[in-house]
């Protein structure tokens, strides 16, 4: 293939309820899209998962703008590619940068899956025909209010649920939970908000036989996170601090991790998702996928990424209309009693819908 043509919009969808995290509240999600043209005509679509602002980690939606014009495009405009796996290979000079190089790299693989003829859940090898979810909920006003959102969200039928949880938002929120649901998969995901001397307030979740605590310390740090795993018996889970197949061995050599939430982005695409994978997999490591609040088209990478054999824990890929009054793609995801079907149409497996796009569309602009 030959990309001759790429637009990048920022779009803006209003959340349907706002969602908080130790670092704050989001209520719009502000991302990049980008089109790639193919030179035969076939068109591929890659949403940067970069956030508005640098909370998450340290891209944004305009440091990813920028990257991808100034660093990205350029090396990638009227090059013979013929496999997306040459992709990380081509980005090789450009220091991390990570989600700016999967918003590409997704594009190139949904072309790749389309002249190939083939979904793109095969195309990656991925061999279900339906993922298991559950679902991620932020900080509430209440526990009121939490109990009554996961009442819900069980009623739907996730496989299991995950909430935020920060200093003075902890033990006695998960403690409530497990009072109130005795039988459902429960984790926490602190999104770096404690420090290892806070392991013996983290020693207190073990009483309530979560499935997990996802990234208790800082994002940078995996060496403190194998401190704390052998203190806890709670198994501690990676997000934040895995970039590539190096971190993550890193980490299950250090016993820093015992589980890996995989972000396509965080890892640069969709090749590098798939080596941390394969690791993992032969590793006794079970994996599951991340969300960060994507539009149906990240979240359609998502769900092909998730029927890689290895995805043995229901991700964070739920419902288009758990976050989007309308999505931008036809049909939406919807998880059914906690399963998604896989599209076994060529490509990302949904139709994109441009008059949706346009509407959400903020900014936009050409490339070739
Ligand atoms: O840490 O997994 C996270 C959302 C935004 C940023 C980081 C995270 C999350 C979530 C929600 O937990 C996942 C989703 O529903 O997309
Ligand atoms: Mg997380």
């Amino acid at each position: 293939m030959k990309i001759i043509d790429i637009t990048i919009r920022h779009l803006q969808m209003k959340l349907k309820a706002p969602f908080t995290t130790s670092f704050g509240t989001f209520t719009n999600k502000d991302f990049l899209l980008l089109e790639a043209k193919d030179q035969d005509g076939t068109i591929g679509w890659g949403e940067s998962v970069a956030f508005h602002s640098p909370w998450y980690n340290e891209e944004t939606l305009q440091t990813n703008w920028h990257i991808l014009e100034d660093f990205l495009i350029p090396l990638i405009l009227n090059k013979e590619i013929n496999h997306p796996d040459e992709i990380s290979e081509l980005f090789a000079p450009i220091r991390k940068n990570n989600m700016a190089k999967s918003t590409i790299e997704g594009a190139i693989w949904d072309i790749y899956a389309q002249q190939t003829n083939q979904s793109l859940a095969s195309a990656l090898g991925g061999t279900k025909d339906k993922i298991e979810v559950g679902i991620s909920i932020g900080i509430q006003k209440s526990i009121e209010d939490l109990v009554a959102l996961v009442d819900e969200y069980v009623k739907e039928g996730y496989k299991r649920i995950k909430v935020k949880i920060k200093p003075g938002w902890d033990v006695e929120v998960m403690r409530t939970l497990r009072e109130n649901f005795p039988n459902v998969a429960i984790m926490a995901d602190a999104n770096s908000a404690y420090r290892l001397e806070d392991a013996e307030l983290l020693k207190q979740l073990d009483e309530f036989d979560l499935t997990m605590i996802e990234q208790p310390l800082a994002s940078d740090d995996i060496i403190d996170h194998s401190y704390l795993q052998k203190m806890l018996n709670t198994p501690i889970c990676l997000d934040e601090s895995i970039h590539s197949v190096e971190d993550a061995r890193k980490a299950v050599e250090l016993g820093s991790t015992k589980i890996i939430n995989i972000k396509i982005g965080r890892v640069g695409g969709l090749t590098e998702a798939k080596k941390i994978h394969d690791y993992c997999e032969a590793n006794g490591i079970p994996v599951w996928c991340g969300g960060m609040l994507e539009s149906g088209i990240g979240r359609a990478h998502n769900v092909a990424l998730t029927t890689l054999s290895n995805f043995i824990l229901p991700g964070d890929t739920a419902s288009s209309n758990r976050y989007w009054e309308k999505d931008i793609i036809l049909p939406e995801v919807v998880a059914a009693n906690g399963y998604i079907e896989v599209p076994q149409t060529a490509g990302i497996g949904y139709e994109v819908d441009r008059e949706a796009v346009e509407s959400f569309t903020v900014a936009k602009k050409h490339y070739k």
